[in-house]
């Protein structure tokens, strides 16, 4: 077989990808219609970093996981011991203000102080886990905003949600960071209190240099030109992480490359072009959920999307393409991005999986390795992971 040309060349970049997994991502999910349960589902934490840890093994790629506070609630130092003997680590800490019935009208936003002070400590709660983890991250997504016109001051909701986002970034320790993550809507409708990058980035940038802007690739109106906004995140120095994954309509944390692999290979390019690739600095990361298709081999498949545009991204002839776009020679531009976002890197990169003792095809060793059949009959009994655990 012959690789194409350069392949070797980007064999490193390639072997210090890491892309961190969502424990959630294991859990059952649905839609508000439905949520099926499946055979071997993790019934705790614990089972959830083992399934991960499986993905890991075959893929080479995916080294941490991030939790969900309250959903991973357990003994995390025993925790982040299980995590380390099964070759991962934990990773980012997500918070939860969005299944609260105090938090109906908001949590940091909220007009009641006893509230948002609530909203805040479940967020210092989350930076203790940090500290017994070892977690750099906390991310915050929230819920808040509001369905009709003239229901809510927005402009002080946002004057609120700095103040307690700020209380927050006080207890983060030297190394920890804290990750904004937008939303442009769900569940509120009519407005959202951090809709897009530009109020993230703003609120962020309020706060000092370890709070950065987190970019789910499934939270913007259709046709967004989302590389532009990584393009400019990474120019300001505040794009700290992605939740990467698909939608075709709305957020719907389908497998990330699934809905559209060029968008994701436009996506990588910025990352290479702004230096953000293997940058510690900047957390790849799937949020996603897997309501039909097999958990483990869901996860599998993503992370190897992203391993194959990032693969196809940094096969670009970068200087073909400068000169290109400095003569103003649009199409032959054109056609140098393009010919990188066709070149067909699967059999190179099985080829090379193959060479580092990794299965040449990780999700057909899956199936081969009885591991699915070994949980369906273990995990027998107990409450499946989900939503609410
Ligand atoms: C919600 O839409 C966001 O994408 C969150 O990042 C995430 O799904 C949630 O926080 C899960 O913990
Ligand atoms: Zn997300």
């Amino acid at each position: 077989m012959t690789a194409p040309t350069g392949f070797t060349d980007i064999t490193d970049e390639l072997a210090a990808q890491a892309i961190e997994l969502p424990s959630w991502a294991f859990g059952n999910s649905g839609t508000r219609f439905k949520v099926f349960g499946t055979p071997g589902t993790p019934r705790d934490p614990f089972e959830k970093i083992a399934d991960a840890a499986k993905v890991h093994e075959l893929t080479g790629l995916a080294p941490q996981v991030a939790l969900h506070i309250p959903w991973d609630r357990c003994d995390f130092e025993a925790l982040a011991t299980h995590a380390g003997q099964l070759g991962v680590r934990l990773g980012t800490v997500n918070s939860n203000t969005f299944q609260d019935d105090d938090f109906k009208f908001g949590a940091l936003t909220h007009v009641d102080e006893r509230i948002r002070s609530k909203a805040i400590d479940h967020h210092i709660e989350c930076i203790d886990v940090m500290d017994a983890t070892g977690s750099r991250d906390l991310k915050i997504w929230l819920a808040e905003g509001s369905n009709y016109p003239g229901q809510a001051d927005m402009r002080g909701r946002q004057d609120r949600l700095h103040d307690s986002l700020a209380k927050i970034y006080d207890r983060l320790g030297e190394s920890q960071r804290l990750v904004l993550e937008y939303k442009f809507f769900e569940p509120s409708f009519y407005h959202t209190d951090v809709p897009d990058w530009g109020t993230s980035f703003a609120q962020v940038s309020a706060l000092g240099d370890k709070a950065k802007v987190c970019l789910d690739t499934g939270h913007h109106a259709p046709g967004t030109n989302i590389e532009f906004i990584v393009m400019q995140l990474l120019r300001l120095g505040r794009l700290g992480s992605f939740d990467f994954n698909s939608r075709f309509y709305a957020d719907d944390d389908l497998m990330v490359g699934a809905a559209d692999p060029f968008q994701l290979f436009r996506i990588i390019h910025e990352v290479i072009r702004g230096g953000g690739l293997n940058n510690p600095d900047v957390a790849f990361m799937l949020d996603q959920c897997h309501n039909v298709e097999n958990k483990i081999e869901g996860q599998m498949r993503s992370v190897l999307n992203v391993q194959e545009m990032t693969a196809r991204a940094l096969l670009l002839d970068t200087a073909a393409l400068t000169a290109a776009q400095e003569s103003g020679d649009v199409i032959a531009a054109n056609d140098i991005f393009m010919d990188a976002f066709y070149t067909d890197v699967r059999p190179a990169l099985a080829e090379w999986r193959t060479s580092r003792r990794l299965p040449a095809n990780p999700v057909q060793a899956f199936r081969e390795s009885g591991y699915q059949e070994q949980i369906e009959a273990e995990r027998v009994g107990g409450t499946q992971a989900g939503w609410g655990a």
